[in-house]
């Protein structure tokens, strides 16, 4: 069995879901795990006949659309049940280019590192087709997020990225919330907070290639409301 298991999260992404499982058996040997909210387009029934037919691909299916951050709770679990020494986060809309995949979990498994994110916002890393504004937003969004909580990561938000199962198994999954981005930034900093080593690979994250966004205003303010609470909660602890 596959050391390595790449979970993507979906929710309406059936224009995009075959291409992207295709790009990403292309160019690794890793599993992978769609874990669908129940879309209504009917990603989740293209996942199960991709499944079917193809092997190292598996579906989760989950009936209420909660947000990428129970979907990523129920695939990691997935993972953990099976003994993955690795667990791959990946967006299904082309935001993250498969081929550097296979480099991120090289990365992961010849270093000590525990986390290897896939980043924006290190020397080499950018973004490809956003507005200004929705740039500026996620910067200033990692750069606040960076400040409150005291982290020496700068892309928090990140969803591409790869964990080590064991250090994922000490971070108490169950006391997480968080729904939206703000779940990859409470994954990323509790990690860090124990003391293992991260890794930011610069990427090129592009805009999503079909469908539509599922960004809303409530994503952003419950990012808001939670780092302001623990970068409050830090300052009265010290
Ligand atoms: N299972 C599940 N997947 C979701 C949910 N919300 C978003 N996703 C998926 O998570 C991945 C990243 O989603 P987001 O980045 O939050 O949303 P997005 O539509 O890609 O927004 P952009 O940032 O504009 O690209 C995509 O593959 C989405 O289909 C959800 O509630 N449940
Ligand atoms: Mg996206």
């Amino acid at each position: 069995m596959s050391r390595a298991l790449v979970i993507i999260p979906t929710y309406n992404e059936i224009d995009n879901l075959a291409s992207i499982i295709e790009r990403v058996r292309a160019s690794s040997a890793i599993d992978i795990l769609v874990v669908d909210d129940g879309s209504p387009d009917g990603t989740g029934a293209l996942a199960d006949a991709i499944a079917q037919s193809t092997p190292r691909v598996f579906t989760l299916h989950r009936t209420v659309k909660a947000g990428l951050g129970p979907a990523y709770i129920a695939g990691f679990q997935w993972a953990f049940e099976r003994d993955y020494e690795w667990v791959a986060e990946m967006d299904a809309d082309g935001s993250h280019d498969p081929a550097v995949l296979a480099t991120l979990v090289t990365i992961a498994e010849h270093s000590e590192a525990a986390l290897v994110i896939g980043s924006r916002w290190v020397p080499g890393g950018t973004i490809s087709g956003w507005s200004r504004v929705r740039e500026a937003i996620s910067r200033a969004g990692n750069g606040y997020a960076r400040f409150a909580l005291g982290s020496r990561i700068h892309d928090l938000t990140a969803g591409f990225r790869v964990i080590r199962t064991d250090a994922l198994r000490t971070v108490n999954l169950s006391t997480i919330s968080s729904s939206g981005y703000c779940f990859q930034i409470e994954v990323a900093h509790r990690i860090e907070r124990t003391g293992e080593a991260v890794i930011e690979h610069p990427i090129v994250f592009r805009e999503r290639e079909a469908g539509v966004s599922k960004m809303h205003l409530g994503i952003v303010v419950e990012a808001l409301w939670r780092i302001t609470l623990w970068g409050l909660a830090r300052i009265v602890s010290r």
